[in-house]
């Protein structure tokens, strides 16, 4: 066991607190700084950065695109949440929750704001008529998985990404918690792809959109340098899924899109036009 923490009678705020996203995290929200955000020549607005949540904005988008939705066109904006452009004033009016990603469709009469990735999913698959399906019993496990994702990941990014790799001290009690909880979710999800092509059944859907940034990230040994530690080669479902779904072209665009630091030949921090992909490696 660690040093045991007795908490005081009321919690106060002792900033810095040395942990990696220490100087971005406050327990207060909205804006901290007046700053409009920037708006291109495309109907759909986004305003994120190419993290796992981020990515399935991204990734959505360069689907659509590879189907043929002319309509989905997008400018991607950057925005560097270890810097708090997060907190600006225009970014808190269009996501009060101060998370990227966040969407704004201009191609009504009025600007709509959509924010949390599992809803800018659920937006574009309804707008677009596509990866989500029509017929019910598929539709609603489409959207049982899709909320699995939404509910589950912060056990592995604010939990298990957080105490393991983010911490600056390890503690035993919270990784021993987390490491158990995200093997058992990578766990269920193996058992489900063991009987299903895809998270949702046969077909590819936004559930598959929102789960492979994660857990196949994950799985790949691609997140917080965990892969032997939660020996992820024993997802071997999973794996056969990550493989098919890091594939496809619109996967490899979209996770491109607003990254800014790995390889250069796979970064794009705005995209404006599908020119923008011109010189870029798909892999
Ligand atoms: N539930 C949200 C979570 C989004 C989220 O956690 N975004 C992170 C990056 S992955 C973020 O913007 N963090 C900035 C901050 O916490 O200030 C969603 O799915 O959209």
């Amino acid at each position: 066991m660690n040093d045991v923490f007795t908490p005081p009678e009321v919690w106060t705020w002792d900033q810095p607190n040395g942990g990696e996203w220490a100087s971005i995290n406050r327990p207060v929200a909205g804006a901290t700084h007046e700053k409009a955000l920037p708006v291109g020549k495309h109907p759909l607005q986004l305003y994120s950065l190419a993290t796992p949540n981020g990515v399935k904005a991204t990734v959505m988008l360069e689907e659509l695109l590879e189907k043929g939705h002319q309509g989905a066109e997008y400018d991607a904006w950057l925005i560097r949440i270890g810097e708090g452009d997060q907190f600006s004033s225009g970014f808190t009016a269009i996501n009060p929750n101060s998370k990227i990603p966040a969407l704004v469709d201009r191609s009504g009469e009025q600007p709509l704001r959509v924010f949390e990735s599992g809803s800018i999913l659920l937006y574009l698959a309804e707008k677009f008529g596509e990866f989500l399906p029509s017929e019910p019993a598929k539709r609603v496990e489409t959207i049982n998985w899709l909320m699995w994702q939404v509910g589950a990941a912060p056990f592995v990014g604010g939990g298990f990404g957080h105490f393991y790799a983010y911490a600056p001290e390890k503690y035993r009690y919270p990784i021993d918690r987390y490491t158990m909880e995200v093997k058992r979710q990578l766990d269920v999800l193996d058992r489900q792809l063991a009987e299903h092509e895809y998270v949702a059944g046969d077909e590819y859907t936004i559930a598959d959109i929102a789960i492979a940034p994660w857990y196949g990230l994950l799985q790949a040994g691609e997140a917080y340098k965990a892969g032997e530690f939660l020996q992820v080669q024993e997802y071997k479902n999973v794996e056969r899924w990550r493989k098919a779904v890091f594939a496809r072209p619109g996967y490899q665009r979209g996770r491109m899109v607003n990254r800014t630091s790995g390889d250069p030949d796979q970064c794009l921090a705005e995209r404006h036009s599908a020119s923008d992909f011109d010189g870029k490696r798909l892999r």
